[in-house]
């Protein structure tokens, strides 16, 4: 009798010969979020909404994810120090935001790619950005509750309770904060800090990371420090928003981070497109949490996992977001320019 396995097997086989991966000829192109019009802005959101609706996948690894939403989100708490402050930090949330962006599109109808944030454009004045827009956007600042007296407080931090409008005012989340798995029931929470937005998220910050000369001061540049002396522009998006997502392991839990991830991959596609050839195959940086400099390193055949999201691949599968075009990846979406560009 053959086992379920080698049945499966050869299932996968045979469904793969009779339709190979199509190449990509018309990659998605990702638009900055106010250069959308109001009404592909709501069906982001309604399918974002829908993905929230549909029931988890991943119950074997993450007993508490309820929705899709959660399987995303407990994704990442359980992998948060596999994932940061390692070689394969870009590349590993490349493939989360495009697994997410698929998710969208192939189980909530969405029929766009998935949104950028331009956090330059709302650096000098974050409270007046249009994505907090309580209609068009995804509401605005959490209510104010008493600051956070810890250390890890982030500096000059507002708000920090539940939001008060928009189309997230009545979403819960399940899993979280921090590391917990633990069935959980809460808000989401924001908590603006301009100071951060304004030192961290700044074009003159791109521009600093963008003139690194090889990939490993670029993920340092993006990355920065563990503290708020320098959180690099990937903190700053975080921390500027606060709340959820200034929580390093439940952040997913606030759903412009994916707008937000989707920036930084395009300063890192933006960084690569100024030496293609040779950026293609540039990665470097510890395999462990801010591991030692004696390695050992990442390279292109480092395996990329998001355990029941999607199949494993590897660095080299994600160095060119248009990779399925010339199969030599997984990926095939571009961006278009943002405001002024
Ligand atoms: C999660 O539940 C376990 C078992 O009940 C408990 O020991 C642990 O403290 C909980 N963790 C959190 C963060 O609540
Ligand atoms: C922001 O930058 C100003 C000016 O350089 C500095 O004084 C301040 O400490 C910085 N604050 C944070 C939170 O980075
Ligand atoms: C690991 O990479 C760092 C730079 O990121 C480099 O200085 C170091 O020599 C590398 N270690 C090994 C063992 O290749
Ligand atoms: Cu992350």
């Amino acid at each position: 009798m053959r086992s379920l396995t080698s049945l499966l097997v050869s299932a996968l086989l045979f469904a793969s010969a009779v339709t190979p991966t199509p190449a990509c000829k018309d990659p998605i192109v990702r638009k900055e979020w106010r250069t959308l019009s109001f009404g592909q802005k709501q069906s982001y959101i309604a399918a974002v909404k829908c993905l929230q609706r549909r029931p988890s996948i991943a119950t074997a690894t993450i007993p508490n994810a309820i929705n899709r939403f959660d399987d995303f989100q407990g994704v990442h708490i359980q992998r948060t120090f596999q994932i940061h402050f390692v070689g394969h930090f870009l590349a590993w949330h490349r493939y989360y935001v495009a697994v997410y962006e698929q998710a969208l599109r192939n189980e909530c109808g969405y029929n766009g790619a998935q949104p950028y944030w331009d956090w330059t454009l709302d650096s000098s004045n974050l409270l007046a950005s249009p994505l907090w827009d309580p209609i068009s956007g995804f509401g605005g600042n959490g209510a104010t509750i008493p600051p956070d007296t810890s250390p890890f407080a982030v500096p000059g931090a507002t708000g920090g309770g539940c939001i008060c409008d928009g189309p997230f005012k009545d979403f819960r989340l399940h899993l979280g904060p921090g590391a917990s798995l633990n069935a959980t029931d809460r808000c989401l929470r924001r908590g603006f800090s301009p100071v951060i937005a304004r030192n961290f998220s700044s074009a003159a910050r791109v521009g600093v990371a963008m003139a690194q000369a090889d990939f490993g001061y670029f993920n340092k540049a993006v990355e920065g420090e563990t503290n708020f002396v320098n959180v690099g522009i990937h903190g700053g998006g975080h921390y500027s928003i606060g709340g959820e997502a200034g929580d390093l392991y439940a952040s997913p839990g606030e759903p412009i981070f994916f707008l937000h991830h989707a920036n930084l991959d395009r300063v890192y596609w933006q960084w690569q497109s100024k030496n293609l050839p040779a950026r293609l195959h540039d990665v470097s940086g510890s395999v462990e949490l801010m591991g030692p400099i004696t390695g050992p390193n990442v390279t292109l055949a480092f395996p990329i996992e998001l355990g029941p999201l999607a199949p494993q691949v590897t660095i080299r599968d994600l160095m060119d977001i248009k990779g399925l075009r010339s199969r030599t990846g997984v990926l095939c979406y571009d961006y278009a320019k943002s405001v002024g560009e």
